[in-house]
């Protein structure tokens, strides 16, 4: 029994892409669910795709794993579509910010997904929503030899496959939005010191303090991330990391292991958020069969 969950809302039309303060808590949003039994073939998924479908035909991610569902097959009886068609921009649903579908031209969003901080034991806050992005063409030009012929089912939990997504070259961006209202710089820095840190350790064997030092170093104390800040943690080609807040840029690091650490946060073993993670995974393997 294989169960994709689709937790994706759908902003008004009037959001812009790209806007960085589109926080729409008042959108109204509806919550989506697909439980597909693989083991009973087409007909259960098609009944269960065109039940979900129906409701909401400028669903993206929807449409595409559904569409996914029936490569091998014909053709759904509303006709193929693919992410590329879907330029609705997502709303994450508990707290209502909005994320374009299309970063800059190139970046296709493939999941979203909530970052909580647990106080104390006591209480869970909300942090910030994210949104993670790649470019499509990299996805296929250096994914596609290896895993094109296998199905989204086989490829979503697949650890070659997710490996490789956060070690090839390939650009990715992970887009932050604050929603916490009383974040303190010396927060962050603790809170990346245990989530970054630990992946530096886990990922790079020896003492990677340096780095560690370097990245949090690009965060200087003046800086406000006030609720509504947009933070985009960029992989360019080379494993490098740049950083902007609200569009500035802030620094920019050369590591392969630290662009591999900041994206086993989101699409790693233990991720902040389990259904971005199979999100991104199987909307990533989408590209790979076009
Ligand atoms: O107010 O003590 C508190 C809670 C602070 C939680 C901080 C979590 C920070 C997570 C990293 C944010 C990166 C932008
Ligand atoms: O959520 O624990 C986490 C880690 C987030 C890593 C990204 C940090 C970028 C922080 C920018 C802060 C700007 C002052």
């Amino acid at each position: 029994m294989v169960s994709l969950r689709f937790p994706f809302l759908f902003s008004q039309p009037t959001n812009l892409p790209g806007t960085p303060q589109n926080h729409h808590r008042n959108a109204s949003s509806r919550h989506f669910s697909a439980t597909l039994a693989a083991a009973t073939g087409v007909g259960a998924a098609a009944a269960a795709g065109v039940a979900v479908v129906s409701q909401n035909p400028n669903h993206p991610f929807l449409q595409n794993a559904v569409n996914l569902l029936f490569r091998d097959h014909s053709s759904p009886p509303w006709g193929s579509l693919s992410l590329a068609d879907g330029s609705a921009p997502v709303v994450e649903s508990k707290t209502g910010v909005s994320f374009p579908s299309v970063l800059g031209n190139s970046l296709r969003l493939l999941g979203i997904g909530l970052r909580k901080k647990s106080i104390l034991g006591l209480k869970n806050i909300d942090v910030y929503a994210f949104g993670v992005y790649a470019n499509g063409d990299d996805l296929r030009k250096l994914l596609s030899e290896k895993y094109g012929k296998l199905s989204a089912t086989e490829l979503k939990d697949n650890k070659d496959f997710n490996n490789d997504l956060m070690e090839a070259d390939i650009c990715m961006t992970v887009r932050l939005q604050i929603v916490y209202s009383k974040l303190s710089i010396r927060s962050v820095r603790s809170a990346f010191e245990e989530s970054v840190g630990s992946r530096l350790q886990k990922f790079g064997g020896s003492d990677n303090k340096e780095l560690l030092q370097r990245f949090t170093s690009q965060f200087k104390d003046e800086y406000k991330i006030p609720m509504g800040s947009v933070i985009d943690l960029i992989r360019e080609r080379g494993h490098i990391l740049k950083t902007t807040i609200d569009g500035k840029e802030v620094g920019s690091i050369q590591s392969k292991l630290l662009c591999r650490s900041i994206l086993d946060l989101y699409i790693g073993e233990d991720p902040f958020d389990r259904r971005a993670k199979e999100d991104v995974e199987v909307n990533a393997a989408s590209f790979l069969q076009k």
